[in-house]
């Protein structure tokens, strides 16, 4: 049995979102952590017009913040940045890179913030320090000789629009578009669809909205855990009386309830707002089906008002007006029987009629969804559904109403703003040219899955990362871990040590930056940079805390060191100007997209940001037909999961699993592991599941079992010894964590049209082994 199998402890799910656990929560972390600055001094500065974007989530900052506008999330990742923890000169002398593979990832990050330039040293197995110049020489010199085409620069969402705007430069002044990013993993999903049906690859809210609207659809988020400053405007929604309605296979704690921290009173009284008024808790991969349902129910509602002389349930003048593919869609929808839509949802009709009275009553509704839509074979279809709902009414382009993706990383939306993208026709390529006279690259770069399977094909000579821990949150975590031993060279420009560093490249480097809640002292004084949140604000963020070490060097200025030591000089790209005074970044963006960027310096302290143009939000459509797209599901079941490799699968015995996050975790940062909102502590190997599958495989609560992913492509796909838990889920469903359960899920299980890996729909198998302790 493992270690952290033995520390499990099971409670019931107790406690609201928010309420006195997030308070304690954040007490503990602080004091763990020892934070090198007075906590709630700076914590009040967290995303404050004149403070620092806060490192977590990408949620919208208000232009009247609350005085505390943190959440638990939020605090957890300030503490964990500003930590006075640091990994010394010595920590190497003490622990071989190889003993570092048998580390958690919990173990790995805790040692601290890193802290000087490190390179991988064969003879001692053990990372090395070095100076900055000999590290940018030697990574240039072999970027030099590395076949252009092949080599992968990933970037994580955190980067400010400043770093990410070099680093795609840096890219295609090399000679490739392969800028995969963590979108690919994310929100790629919507950036398809809603590109394709409405003409923007982003949602149409700004916070407004939620003030304005009188009904919220919620698909697959877990806003308590991962988005949790979402509350405030959910909460103050059900106070004026919003039903909020949410699918969710989970019974998420910060969907059923919210107490607000931040209000002494809700705290002393113990008082809760039930945040969710209809729960359905569908099987995952049922979306498409779910909205289908609700669709026919709308357009059942339609038929019979039409009958009875009422007014009509469908928006004809908006359909008329503004869309195109109605008929097919309504075709399709009625064409649908009820049995295939309860079948495939796992919900019952009634259900999801009466979810859609609600909507037909309401005159301007919200569609918010995350992960449990993109993360599918079908996730681009998941999208395009919400989509077609939101037509039927026109709930696109008018106030309180929209399409809410709920953006992951704090900057990740922005990157692809300044041209992280591996989509040629996404970047602004002759403009680029025009500026800085070179000849952009026109082949379509490697989005993540590709760059995984060219990795996996070892055609890939070296790996750069902007952040992030790419290995540990892919797929196919066997056969990318072979295959990424072998990968001539590996750079990592990152804050903390993770198992993208103990698993390494042939010649490897650590590139150790500052942190965004830090004070970017440059040439030309402390700097400032900016981002853009879920809502496409874009907003300044200046560094507050002391650096962890004198010897960082900032984003920019790791970008700007390699791209010298690698590019061929460019009179027109000065990199040094560039790092003394990131003005002349923003004023270089500006150059290149001023449409979203003109006067970038003046208006980056705007109260809540200033927006970037989003023409669905105006209903201007900027789509083929320049109207927003009706799209017509490819039928049901809407889940073809594992469709092309059943393997030896016996239907009846496989369960679909689906890997969430909990509140001690941001992706792969491990803070604890303990989850209080679904009541486990001590351990992340364990696999949520309903009773009935329990009793029907004869398990007991902390039962140890095995998982395999059945497949007959000639992978073993396994994890071992996950505990147990009984939860409130649907039966043939299961779920585990992320990145622990990553080990199962093939490469080739992507969503169809963005290739966002299927962490949500995964078939397995389940063997006993062991009992409870
Ligand atoms: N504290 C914290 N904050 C974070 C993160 C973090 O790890 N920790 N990560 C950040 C990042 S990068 C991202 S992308 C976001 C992720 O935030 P979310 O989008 O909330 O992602 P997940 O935690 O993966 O959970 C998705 C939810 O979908 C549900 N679900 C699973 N399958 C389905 C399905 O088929 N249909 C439906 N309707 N629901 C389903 C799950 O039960 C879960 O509640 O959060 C960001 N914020
Ligand atoms: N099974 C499964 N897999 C998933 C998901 C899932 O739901 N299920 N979710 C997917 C999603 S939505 C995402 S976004 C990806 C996440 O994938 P990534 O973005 O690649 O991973 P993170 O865990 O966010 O990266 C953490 C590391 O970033 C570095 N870091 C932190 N702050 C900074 C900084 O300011 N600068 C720099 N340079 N480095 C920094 C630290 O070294 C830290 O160890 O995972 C995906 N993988
Ligand atoms: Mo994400």
């Amino acid at each position: 049995m493992s270690e952290e199998s033995r520390k499990l402890r099971i409670e019931k799910p107790g406690m609201p979102a928010g309420g006195w656990g997030s308070v304690g929560e954040v007490a503990h972390i602080l004091l763990d952590q020892r934070t090198v600055v007075k906590d709630s001094a700076l914590l009040l500065k967290q995303n404050k017009t004149d403070g620092f974007a806060c490192v977590s989530c990408a949620w919208a900052k208000p232009a009247n913040p609350h005085p505390l506008e943190f959440c638990e999330s939020g605090a957890k990742a300030t503490a964990w940045e500003t930590t006075s923890k640091a990994i010394g000169a010595d920590f190497f002398e003490r622990h071989t890179v190889t003993e570092l593979e048998s580390w958690s990832d919990h173990a790995l990050e805790d040692q601290g913030r890193l802290t000087v330039p490190l390179r991988w040293d064969a003879a001692s197995d053990t990372y090395r320090p070095l100076s900055w110049e000999t590290a940018f020489a030697e990574i240039g010199a072999a970027l030099r000789a590395a076949e252009r085409e092949q080599v992968v620069f990933y970037s994580s969402g955190r980067a400010s629009l400043e770093t990410s705007y070099m680093y795609g430069l840096l890219a295609r002044m090399y000679g490739n578009n392969n800028l995969p990013d963590s979108s690919n993993m994310c929100h790629e999903s919507t950036s398809v669809a809603l590109q394709k049906t409405i003409g923007d690859g982003v949602g149409t809210v700004v916070l407004d909205d939620f003030a304005q609207t009188d009904c919220i659809f919620f698909f697959g988020q877990n806003v308590g855990v991962n988005s949790p400053r979402m509350l405030h405007q959910l909460q103050e929604a059900r106070r004026r009386g919003v039903p909020i309605i949410t699918f969710n296979p989970l019974r998420e704690r910060g969907l059923v309830s919210f107490t607000n921290p931040q209000s002494p009173l809700e705290m002393l009284t113990k008082q809760e707002t039930p945040i969710s008024t209809q729960y359905l808790q569908l099987m995952p991969g049922g979306d498409t089906a779910a909205i289908m349902g609700l669709c026919k129910a709308i357009f059942d509602l339609d038929d019979a008002a039409l009958a009875g002389g009422a007014a009509r349930v469908l928006d004809t003048a908006f359909i008329a007006a503004h869309t195109d593919g109605f008929e097919a869609f309504e075709a399709a929808v009625r064409a649908c029987p009820w049995t295939d839509i309860e079948r495939e949802s796992g919900l019952a009709r009634a259900a999801l009629e009466r979810a859609a009275g609600v909507y037909a009553r309401a005159e301007a509704v919200l569609g918010v969804y995350g992960m449990g839509l993109t993360q599918h074979r079908n996730g681009v279809q998941n999208v395009a559904m919400v989509v077609n709902l939101l037509l039927l009414r026109g709930n696109i382009g008018k106030p309180g109403a929209g399409v809410c993706p709920v953006r992951g990383h704090s900057n990740v939306q922005g990157q692809r703003t300044v041209g992280i993208t591996e989509k040629p026709e996404l970047a602004p390529l002759d403009k680029l040219k025009e500026q800085y006279a070179f000849e952009p690259p026109r082949a379509t770069g490697m989005n993540t899955v590709e760059a995984c399977e060219a990795i996996l094909a070892r055609k890939v000579p070296a790996f750069v990362a902007l952040g992030g821990n790419f290995l540990r949150a892919v797929p196919e975590t066997v056969l990318m871990e072979a295959a990424w031993r072998e990968l001539p060279l590996t750079v990592q420009v990152s804050t903390k040590l993770n198992r993208n560093h103990v698993i390494h490249g042939k010649a490897s480097y650590i590139l150790p930056c500052l942190g965004r809640i830090e004070i970017d002292r440059q040439r030309g004084g402390e700097q400032a940079v900016t981002v853009e949140d879920s809502t496409a604000c874009i907003h300044g963020s200046r560094g507050m805390a002391e650096p962890a070490s004198p010897a960082l060097l900032s984003e920019p200025a790791i970008v700007a060191g390699i791209a010298r030591a690698t590019l061929d000089a460019n009179p027109r790209v000065d990199w040094d100007a560039w790092v003394a005074d990131y003005g002349r970044i923003r004023d270089a963006i500006a150059e290149t997209y001023p449409d979203i960027f003109h006067d970038f310096n003046a208006r980056m302290w705007t109260p809540g940001g200033f927006r970037k143009p989003v023409g669905a939000a105006r209903r201007e459509w900027k789509t083929e037909s320049g109207k927003a797209g009706f799209t017509v599901p490819e039928g049901l079941p809407g889940n073809p999961d594992l469709e092309h490799d059943a393997g030896d699968a016996d239907d009846s015995a496989t369960l679909r699993l689906f890997t969430v996050r909990s509140d001690g975790q941001f992706n792969t940062t491990v803070y604890s592991h303990d989850d209080r909102f679904r009541g486990v502590y001590g351990s992340r190997m364990v696999l949520f599941m309903s009773r009935a599958d329990m009793a029907r495989r004869a398990l007991a609560q902390g039962d140890l079992v095995n998982l395999r992913c059945p497949s007959n492509d000639g992978v073993e796909r396994r994890v071992e010894g996950l505990a147990v838990v009984p939860y409130d889920i649907p039966e043939g469903a299961v779920a585990g964590y992320f990145p622990e359960c990553n080990p199962l899920i093939p490469l080739w299980h992507h969503a169809r049209e963005s290739k966002v890996p299927a962490a949500k729909a995964i078939d397995v198998l389940v063997e006993r082994s062991g009992s409870a302790p």
